[in-house]
């Protein structure tokens, strides 16, 4: 119970060894890319910006990018796999399902992430390569991290198009909501093997200079409730934040290892989305279809008596089974859906910070016990 850092001083931002600008995006391969952007559209209130497919030069694949404010979602399914690109993105939809082959991650300068990241242990699934159109030059690299997923490394500075070259602009695939549901990526989670939490740390922690934030769960935790270990690393601004968890023996069988099961090994868990207004988020998801892990109302029977005062009443937290969570900077308020696929693996979590820059500790109980009832009705637990 020692890791720590939290807000780096501007000096050390300076010296950052590899400094980001942000998430660029959330790459998603999937079967079929048209009805996912559709469903991202009408359910969770994004909209198309750009489309790359067979109309506009791309017969191998068809790519649908989707945006909420800063947060980007791409979504890529296979038309008829021809080059080592194709043949890869399909036998990820098969071994894994639906699921994130790339964090992309926007940095000031990708040849010298890249050469930073390789020379401190990263293995290169692309070297440093420029693509340009008529509205500016991209400069892409990529690394390897857990399972089968990857980190892209944008430079999209000398760049004015809607996504990358290659892309047209797109217009939205329904009408957009009239209140953005949510506007930027809060945190992108993996799911490692046994054991492996550490080395996946130290991986970011050496790579990307990225360090541990506080907030972790440990073996108390995991063997009292959880089945999980948990820890959190970011970069110096906490614009990328990456927890990382892995299964933990404990009474139960872990959802983590319900998860490794059935993507077919390691991969991204769930994504967080930040909104500055839950409750309207919430209503608007469900509304759209969206389901959400239930809550029991003994969870708010006590809420008052330990979070205190949060902008939304408690009596609404408990009609949207929000949950709430308090820490010395602030409170939080998060709620998670259940997958968003037939497989028990990716899902996404809601977010509404206020101070507090934790991830809902004081609601691990009650989440993990939700997700196991789901596992239970799964037969998976
Ligand atoms: O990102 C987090 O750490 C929180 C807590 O299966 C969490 O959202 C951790 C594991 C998990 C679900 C949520
Ligand atoms: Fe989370």
């Amino acid at each position: 119970m020692t890791q720590t850092t939290h807000h780096t001083p501007d000096t050390a931002r300076q010296a950052d060894p590899f400094p980001v600008k942000g998430m660029d995006a959330v790459v998603f391969a999937v079967g079929n890319a048209k009805q996912a952007a559709h469903y991202y559209s009408s359910a969770f209130g994004m909209q198309l910006v750009a489309y790359s497919g067979p109309e506009n030069g791309s017969r191998e694949t068809a790519s649908y990018v989707l945006e909420n404010g800063s947060a980007r979602f791409v979504f890529t399914s296979v038309i008829k796999a021809a080059t080592t690109w194709g043949h890869f993105l399909a036998e990820h939809v098969a071994a894994h399902g639906d699921g994130v082959v790339d964090l992309a991650i926007e940095v000031p300068d990708a040849r010298a992430a890249y050469a930073y990241a390789v020379e401190h242990g990263a293995r290169s699934v692309a070297e440093p390569y420029e693509i340009k159109d008529e509205h500016g030059t991209v400069v892409l690299a990529a690394i390897a991290t857990y399972g089968e997923t990857r980190h892209t490394l944008v430079d999209r500075s000398g760049y004015e198009g809607p996504y990358l070259p290659g892309f047209e602009a797109a217009k939205p695939i329904v009408e957009p909501p009239a209140r953005r549901t949510f506007q930027a990526i809060d945190h992108c989670v993996g799911n490692v093997e046994l054991g492996r939490m550490n080395e996946w740390v130290g991986f970011y922690n050496k790579v990307m200079g990225f360090t541990n934030m506080k907030e972790f769960v440990g073996d108390d935790i995991a063997t009292e409730y959880s089945a999980l270990m948990s820890k959190v690393v970011a970069d110096g601004t906490l614009k990328v934040k990456f927890p990382i968890n892995e299964p933990a023996i404990a009474k139960k069988k872990s959802q983590i290892d319900e998860y490794l099961e059935f993507y077919g090994g390691a991969g991204v868990q769930h994504i967080a989305l930040n909104t500055n207004d839950i409750v309207e988020t919430v209503r608007a998801m469900r509304a759209g279809g969206v389901q959400f892990l239930d809550t029991p109302d003994s969870y708010y029977d006590t809420l008052g008596e330990w979070v205190g005062d949060t902008r939304v009443p408690i009596d609404t937290l408990r009609e949207l089974k929000i949950l709430a969570d308090r820490d010395e900077d602030g409170y939080l308020l998060q709620i998670f859906t259940k997958p968003v696929q037939d497989r028990p693996t990716v899902f996404f979590e809601i977010i509404e910070r206020h101070g507090s820059m934790g991830f809902g500790k004081g609601n691990f109980k009650a989440l993990f016990e939700a997700i196991e009832r789901e596992q239970e009705k799964r037969g998976n637990l």
